[in-house]
């Protein structure tokens, strides 16, 4: 069965759908679950007045039976509160009653898909662009990643996250990171492990609001219990560190992307940045971030995630109107100071998306039971090539 997943919806439409494919039937599951992660998704100190409009919660539309998989696609939708206040704006027939381009965009913000969308898509009203560039949507990310949260859980892997940096204000965390690393970084309002340098970031939120700015910042993702030899270095697209980079390089406003060292290993020597392999074939480090030659190896993977500032600025940067022509001010609606300790959340429903797929391309089954023997079957065979005498 072929693994895949796609959204719809608006920000301000009727709501948000999520459609993921080639889950194995019988894997059990609950909109309970998926909500807990929905709701993780909407916190984090510098979140805007619309969070508080919301309460995202997922209805299934299809997939689902007496609280496990189907095996068919599943469905699930996700219905936007705001939208009341939207109707006539966002109304899909044009003889809708009230139906009209009201709140109209001609200043498009730098930073936003506004000016690039608009002339590609050929728009005169950059909010036809906006409403689908919005962040909003990835709520139906985070509920096919929580399917595949529960899918992974199911073979031993667990993913979380924190926030490294915000604002510029660096954490200082050491290893070993506290288990469940998610229960640490929610009790945080800006999900990092360091209370000095959540002060001062909460600190810096506040100078930001004040000053109508924005502010980006760096996210952890971790996900550890993989098997060794998820993806592949036969093909280039076939790479799992490859495929991690493009997925979490499709959150909005993110920009970079590293796994281990990252760019720190292009400035080290090799005996300083390879993992020496140990008897049992453990490792003494785990700088490569948990993948080498495109394949897990069994380490910790560990993803950094860096988020631009949001492009919604309450004091606006310069732009042009594209009714006129003219200079003018950027468009300043309502928006996020930021949103970093959310995109830690999404970042691990993209990391949970492309390990599920890896996993069931690795192991198949159109059935849970399936999976698990073929699962099974590979751990048993990695574990007999240990060498004797070694630890497990
Ligand atoms: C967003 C602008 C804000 C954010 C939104 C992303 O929404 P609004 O324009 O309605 O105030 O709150 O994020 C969400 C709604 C969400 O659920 O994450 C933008 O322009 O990208």
């Amino acid at each position: 069965m072929t693994f895949r997943f796609t959204t719809a919806g608006e920000s301000h439409g009727r709501g948000l759908v999520g459609i993921l494919e080639g889950i194995p039937a019988g894997l059990p599951v609950s909109a309970e679950r998926i909500n807990v992660e929905l709701k993780r998704r909407m916190g984090g100190y510098g979140r805007g007045a619309r969070m508080k409009i919301e309460s995202d919660q997922i209805e299934w539309l299809g997939g689902v039976r007496a609280g496990e998989t189907l095996g068919s696609p599943i469905a699930m939708l996700v219905w936007n509160r705001d939208w009341e206040h939207w109707q006539d704006v966002m109304a899909a027939e044009a003889d809708a009653p009230g139906a009209e381009r009201r709140r109209q965009v001609t200043r498009p913000r730098p930073g936003h898909a506004d000016l690039a969308g608009s002339l590609k898509y050929d728009r005169r009203d950059a909010r036809d662009i906006l409403e689908r560039a919005s962040a909003r949507e990835t709520v139906a990310r985070v509920a096919c990643g929580a399917v595949c949260k529960l899918l992974l859980e199911h073979f031993g892997v667990e993913i979380g996250s924190h926030v490294v940096e915000l604002g510029g204000v660096t954490a200082t965390y050491h290893a070993p990171l506290p288990t469940p690393l998610n229960q640490a970084a929610d009790a945080s309002l800006v999900r990092c492990l360091d209370p000095e340098a959540e002060r001062e970031m909460i600190a810096r939120i506040d100078a930001a609001q004040a000053a109508g700015d924005t502010l980006g910042g760096v996210v952890e993702v971790i996900a550890v219990g993989l098997p060794v030899g998820l993806g592949s270095h036969v093909s280039w697209d076939a790479k799992l560190d490859g495929r991690l980079a493009q997925a979490l390089m499709s959150i909005p406003a993110v920009k970079a992307v590293e796994l281990g060292l990252g760019f720190e290993a292009a400035r080290r020597k090799g005996s300083e940045v390879h993992d020496e392999i140990l008897p049992g074939l453990s490792r003494a480090t785990n700088r490569a971030g948990g993948t080498e030659g495109g394949m897990t190896t069994g380490e910790p993977l560990v993803a950094r995630v860096a988020m631009k500032p949001i492009s919604t600025l309450m004091s606006p940067l310069r732009t042009v109107d594209l009714k006129t022509g003219g200079p003018a001010q950027a468009q300043s609606e309502r928006s996020d100071v930021t949103a970093v300790p959310a995109m830690g959340v999404i970042a691990e429903a993209m990391v949970s998306l492309v390990l599920a797929q890896a996993l069931l391309e690795k192991f198949g089954g159109d059935a849970l039971s399936e999976t698990r023997r073929n699962f099974e079957g590979y751990v048993a065979q990695v574990r007999a090539r240990t060498p004797k005498g070694a630890a497990s």
